[in-house]
This record gives structure tokens, C-alpha cells and sequence, in this order.
């Protein structure tokens, strides 16, 4: 099942030139957002943004994928609709044409005739893109019940904002481009367990020659007992007076819209060793990275697409996540050994919209179960 991880990383590859190509033409760029319908909107933001790249993005993930693996196009689930509406008030349809002409006469209709434009994108739509051969190995996994979490642009805020001179902290990016990531995830159908994920980064380093950003893309596969990853889990860890093998101390990345209580208990036992960043992609992938040992967020506006591919990443490499407040409730109850998993397949009950999918207990994003158990420990007396 190699050729599924191949091909999950070539649309993400293309996804993030399509990414890239907006943002370097500032007009096409400002052409591009629309606001979010209210049955969409992420609460979190006052005005929340889609873009036509998102929409596109997530169709041509959606047209590759379905290409080489028939049948999947119907189980390919994302954030967005590919409903846009242009400045004439005509509703469109955005999706992949067969032919790279007519996927520019549709978007030129998004785009009010602007055919330079529509001309740009469709060449990026329907460029192939080339990745060398993944050490992947042959994975088992339940080909037919298999779904896909997509978030063609996590972190829209800060893709549309474009800073592009942030400075990081350790390592890890508070804001800016480098917090945008595209994110695609595999799961069971049946179990709802994340089985393989790809985090691409499509603004990870500026060129400071030439003004051109260059992007990297991770990726981990996790089934039974097969676990690869593109990285190698890192094992930071510190000796000690007596010879002996400790753990360093514990480091997190938070939302700067985190629970009052779970910063301060946060801040207290990590002593300074607190980051905070945007984009849920961005830091469940400083947790993949070995920037931070974990990600914990308390509120409930994350969703599955934001997190089955990191997740799979994560489980593949030792880590995982959890659902917060279910692990703090279990504890609670006595029963500590329980720590529940997020799992993808199920949504909300009662819910409507997105929130059908949101992560309605939090989540941690950890390293190793010592990583989940530590930040259960802290977070045991918070009131959440
Ligand atoms: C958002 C995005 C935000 C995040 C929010 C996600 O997804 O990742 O940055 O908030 O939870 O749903 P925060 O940065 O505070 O963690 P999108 O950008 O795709 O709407
Ligand atoms: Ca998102």
C-alpha cells in the first residue's frame, strides 16, 4: 500500500505549489477571499476566510487521489465546500476538469474573467508533480474502508496575512507563513483509527537569494504493528548528577486562545519551556518535529481534519492523541490507564455543520505515553 502514501504526498506536494503560487501574485491573491458562510464558520475567528486556493486545493487532492485509487474520491471529506460565489453573485462549482483548458475557463468564471489568472491556476492544477520513491515498505491497510480527512490550508489566517519575516522562538514559528501547513489524513472507516497522514509545509524556508519560498513535507504510516515514518523519532533526553537517564524537562506548545487555568499550570511546570503558535496543523508538527514534547489544547475549535494526519504521523513515530477532557474525566474516575485516542469516523451527536466534526473534549498531541501522562498529571486539578 505504498503507492497510496505516494500518492498522498504528491497532491500534497501540488497543493503547496498551488499554495505558493497564489501568494506570489499579491493581485490574484487579493482576488481570492471570500468570506466563510455561517453554517461554516469556525467560531474562533470574527471574520473567518476561505480562499479559492483552499477550494482548489482540496479538489485537486480530492481528483488525484480519486485518479489512482477509484472509488476512494468518495470517502475524500475536508473542510471546505466547493461552492464559491464571484463579485457577479454566480454560484460555482470549483473542481478539476479533465483537460487543464477547461479547468481554466471554470475558474475564470470564479475569478470575473480574469483569464491570467485562471490561466496561472490551472497550470499549477494540472502540473504533475514529481516525488522520488518513499521508503514506505508494503503496509497492510483495510483498502476497503479506507476515508481521508483533507485540510487544504490549515492556518488561513496566517496565509492570508503572508508574514513573512517572523522570527522563531527554539525552533518553533509563533506566527507567519512557516505556520501554514496542508494536511491529509487516512483513516478506518470501520475503527476510526488514523492509519497513514502527510503534513506538507509549503512555506517551511525563504530562499534569501532568490525571494522564493521552498516547502518539506512529512509523512508516517501506521498500521498494527508496521509503524515508518519519514523521521525518526527523537529521544531528547538529559543525564543526570547520578549517570542516570532522565527525561528533559517537559516543553508544550499552546494557542494563544488557551484556558486561562491551563496556561498558568502549563507555565508553572515547564518553566519558560512554553511555546505558543498558530495553526493546529503547524503545532501538532512542532510535537512531530521534537520541537515540543506536546500540544495541548483545551477548547473545542479544532476538527477531525486538522488532526488525522498529524495524528497518524505521531502514532507512527510512539506518540499519539488524545481526547483532553475524556483522559482527564477517566482519571478523575479512577481509572487512569484509559486514555482515549481521537478517532475520526463518528461525528458529534446533535451537532450541525462543522461542529459535527470538531474536537469537542481538546486534544494532546504528544511524543510518548510519559508525554501524555505528564500533561494529564499537570492538568489533573485545572478545571476545564
Ligand atoms: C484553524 C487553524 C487555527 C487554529 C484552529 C483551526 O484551522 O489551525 O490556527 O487555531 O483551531 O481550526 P489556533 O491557531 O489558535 O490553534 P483553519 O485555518 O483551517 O480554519
Ligand atoms: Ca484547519
Amino acid at each position: 500500500m505504498s503507492e497510496l502514501a505516494c500518492a498522498l504526498v504528491r497532491a500534497s506536494e501540488k497543493a503547496a505549489n498551488i499554495a505558493r503560487s497564489c501568494r506570489q501574485e499579491d493581485a490574484l491573491f487579493g482576488l481570492l477571499v471570500e468570506e466563510k458562510k455561517e453554517g461554516e464558520k469556525n467560531k474562533k475567528f470574527v471574520a473567518d476566510f476561505k480562499t479559492l486556493a483552499d477550494v482548489l486545493v482540496q479538489e485537486v487532492i480530492k481528483h488525484d487521489i480519486g485518479k489512482e485509487f477509484p472509488g476512494l474520491e468518495g470517502c475524500i471529506f475536508g473542510e471546505e465546500s466547493n461552492e464559491f460565489t464571484n463579485g457577479l453573485g454566480e454560484k460555482i462549482q470549483v473542481k478539476v476538469c479533465d483537460t487543464e483548458q477547461d479547468t481554466c475557463l471554470l475558474l475564470s468564471k470564479v475569478l470575473g474573467g480574469n483569464m491570467a489568472a485562471a490561466a496561472a491556476l490551472a497550470r499549477a492544477a494540472h502540473r504533475d508533480v514529481a516525488v522520488s520513491n518513499l521508503d514506505v515498505g508494503t503496509v497492510h491497510l483495510p483498502q476497503d474502508r479506507l476515508g481521508v480527512w483533507v485540510d487544504p490550508i490549515d492556518s488561513t489566517f496566517q496565509y492570508i496575512r503572508g508574514i513573512s519575516d517572523s522570527i522563531a522562538d527554539r525552533n518553533v514559528y509563533s506566527q507567519g507563513l512557516q505556520c501554514v501547513t496542508v494536511l491529509i489524513g487516512v483513516y478506518d472507516l470501520q475503527t476510526g483509527e488514523p492509519l497513514v497522514g502527510v503534513v506538507n509545509q509549503p512555506f517551511a524556508a525563504l530562499d534569501p537569494k532568490t525571494q522564493k519560498w521552498n516547502g518539506k513535507y512529512y509523512w508516517g504510516i501506521s498500521s498494527g504493528s508496521n509503524n515508518i515514518a519519514s523521521l525518526q523519532p527523537s529521544g531528547e533526553r538529559t543525564t543526570g548528577a547520578d549517570g542516570s537517564q532522565q527525561e528533559a524537562l517537559m516543553s508544550v506548545v499552546l494557542s494563544t486562545g488557551e484556558a486561562e487555568g491551563v496556561k498558568k499550570a502549563l507555565l508553572q511546570a515547564c518553566e519558560g519551556r512554553v511555546h505558543y503558535a498558530a495553526g493546529a496543523g503547524y503545532k501538532s508538527l512542532c510535537v512531530v518535529l521534537g520541537l515540543v514534547d506536546a500540544y495541548v489544547f483545551s477548547e473545542d475549535t479544532t476538527f477531525r481534519w486538522d488532526c488525522c494526519g498529524p495524528h497518524a504521523i505521531l502514532r507512527s513515530m510512539g506518540g499519539g492523541m488524545a481526547d483532553l477532557k475524556e483522559c482527564l474525566r477517566l482519571r478523575r474516575d479512577g481509572k487512569p490507564e484509559l486514555r482515549p485516542e481521537l478517532v475520526y469516523n463518528a461525528p458529534v451527536e446533535g451537532a450541525a455543520g462543522a461542529d459535527r466534526w470538531a474536537n469537542k473534549g481538546g486534544l494532546v498531541a504528544y511524543r510518548s505515553p510519559a508525554h501524555l501522562d505528564a500533561v494529564l498529571a499537570l492538568l489533573s486539578t485545572v478545571a476545564l
